[in-house]
């Protein structure tokens, strides 16, 4: 019967092992738990839990991350008035909003009024920026190089853009993403408006082709590797160097079909960049906007990227939100 490795796998179980030895530095603990194979998870990836590392950066960013998570439910759970059915049946609509217009870039503003959305991003931000740290220190202990945490950053880079930098360059904390399931797609979807529709963004677009590239790529080298795991394609140290092994062969095929083929290493360099363009253009892209552009279409039609409406009642088009005068509020 032939090898077909897309559901079947190989789950190769031996006694858990603790891993390779660290050398703890003064600040540093050993990894804890006693390590047990669970069969389930082999069908998925390696069967073994554990050890793992608790070291006082990891456990403080779960600590912070716990705060924002609880400040953040019980804010939801407030709105629906403590009712625990509305709340699991209404969970995707629920939101913790950012401050009011009105409070701009101030730090001190009611808690229902933003203070307690103010509170949350801080905790989630610490949270993962120590988060970040404990991948770059975990790498360094255990003699890796640091790319993981820099591919982090960028998607950190976007995060801190959306919640932290553009409302900081315009000068209010309510520009800032809800905290909710729905509401921050109601965000997304104001703000391409909002700005003249951000398909028009060339960093948008950059993003997008990152992101789609990334899928593409992950899918070639995905099927690739497992396409060759009939040949022990996934053990790449000790195929890269012999003649006719899965990873020549592996080379061959896209060589034979598109005249060009990656390297066992330059595959995943691609899928580095591609990974880490998506968010970096992408929090580029937002930066600029209301910025150093407040309406993409305008901006594309100015520099040839977009035809102008046609000019059909003789006066050509204005971006509208500069001119938009809010109606009076409404006593209720
Ligand atoms: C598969 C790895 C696992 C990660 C998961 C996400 C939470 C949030 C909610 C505390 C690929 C865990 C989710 C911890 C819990 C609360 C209130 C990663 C995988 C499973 N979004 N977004 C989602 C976030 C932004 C947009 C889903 C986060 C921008 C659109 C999930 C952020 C804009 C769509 C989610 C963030 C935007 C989504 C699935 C932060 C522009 C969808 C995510 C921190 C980029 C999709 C209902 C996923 C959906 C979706 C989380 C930011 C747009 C809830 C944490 C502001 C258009 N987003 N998002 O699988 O189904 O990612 O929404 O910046 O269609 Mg989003
Ligand atoms: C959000 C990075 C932060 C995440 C971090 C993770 C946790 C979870 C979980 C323990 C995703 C923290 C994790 C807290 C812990 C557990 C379980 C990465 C994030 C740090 N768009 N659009 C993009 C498309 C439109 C809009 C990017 C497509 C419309 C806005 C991407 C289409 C309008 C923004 C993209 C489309 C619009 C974007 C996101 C099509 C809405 C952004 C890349 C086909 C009507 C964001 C420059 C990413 C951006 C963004 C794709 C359409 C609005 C390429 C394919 C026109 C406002 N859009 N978009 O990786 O960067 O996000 O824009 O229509 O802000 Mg868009």
């Amino acid at each position: 019967m032939d090898y077909q490795n897309l559901f079947t796998q190989v789950q190769v179980v031996a006694e858990p092992h603790h891993g390779s030895p660290l050398t703890p530095k003064k600040d540093e603990r050993e990894r804890t738990g006693k390590p047990f194979l669970v069969h389930l998870f082999g069908r998925l990836g390696n069967a073994q839990i554990g050890p793992i590392y608790l070291g006082t950066i990891g456990v403080a960013s779960l600590f912070f991350g716990m705060i924002g998570f609880q400040i953040i439910g019980w804010n939801m759970l407030a709105s629906v008035n403590w009712d625990p059915i509305q709340f699991i049946r209404q969970l995707f609509w629920l939101s913790l909003d950012p401050p009011l217009p009105k409070h701009g870039l101030s730090l001190n503003m009611p808690l229902a009024e933003g203070g307690w959305w103010m509170m949350a991003g801080a905790f989630l931000t610490a949270s993962i920026l120590l988060w970040w740290w404990r991948t770059y220190r975990r790498a360094i202990a255990l003699g890796l190089g640091t790319h993981i945490a820099w591919a982090f950053l960028s998607a950190i880079w976007l995060f801190l853009v959306l919640g932290f930098l553009r409302p900081l360059l315009v000068g209010s904390w309510s520009e800032g993403v809800p905290f909710g399931i729905f509401s921050h797609l109601d965000w997304t979807a104001a703000f391409s408006l909002r700005y003249g529709n951000l398909f028009y963004n060339p960093f948008h677009m950059l993003s997008i082709v990152f992101l789609y590239g990334s899928a593409l790529l992950f899918a070639m080298h995905g099927a690739t590797i497992l396409a060759v795991g009939r040949y022990g394609g996934e053990r790449e140290i000790e195929q890269i160097v012999d003649r006719g092994t899965a990873s020549e062969r592996a080379g061959l095929f896209w060589r034979w079909t598109m005249g060009f083929n990656a390297t066992m290493e330059s595959i995943h360099r691609w899928a580095w960049w591609f990974a880490v363009l998506t968010t970096l253009t992408g929090g580029i892209g937002i930066l600029l906007t209301g910025t150093v552009v407040d309406n993409w279409y305008l901006w594309a039609v100015k520099h040839g990227v977009a035809p102008a409406y046609p000019d059909v009642y003789g006066i050509p088009v204005v971006d509208p939100a500069p001119n938009f005068v809010p109606p009076p509020p409404v006593a209720n």
